[in-house]
């Protein structure tokens, strides 16, 4: 029934641009819509791609905000300070943080594969 809900990363009508298709084609996680997760990224980021790669492996996702849109970078300046890619919002915890090393620790500390 939650597993209905379309995930942004595979919404049918997402942009399909040549060598970005990890933002978008995930598969749809367990627990998508349990988690408030959200992760600011940006179009061919390795970093980003490696905590997408996380998220999948411990069975949860994001909602992706791709600073490649002038408004979502300024979302995140305005929220964390600076431009830097990923950074992670656990909104229901109230966390917020960069670094992807960070960002991974955190995941698989606070939400360990069930
Ligand atoms: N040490 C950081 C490095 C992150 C990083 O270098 N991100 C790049 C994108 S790959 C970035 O945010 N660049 C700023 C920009 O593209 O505007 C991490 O592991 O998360």
């Amino acid at each position: 029934m939650l597993n209905s809900t379309p995930a942004l990363s595979s919404a049918s009508n997402a942009p399909r641009l040549r060598g970005v298709s990890f933002l978008y084609e995930r598969p749809r996680p367990r627990w998508y819509a349990v988690l408030m997760l959200t992760l600011y990224v940006k179009t061919g980021c390795p970093f980003c791609h490696k905590v997408l790669d996380t998220g999948e492996e411990l069975g949860i996702s994001f909602e992706e905000k791709n600073i490649a849109d002038d408004a979502v970078a300024a979302e995140l300046i305005a929220r964390g300070g600076k431009r830097q890619v990923p950074y992670l919002v656990d909104s229901e915890k109230g966390i917020e943080m960069y670094e992807s090393a960070d960002i991974d620790a955190y995941l698989r500390n606070t939400y360990p594969k069930q």
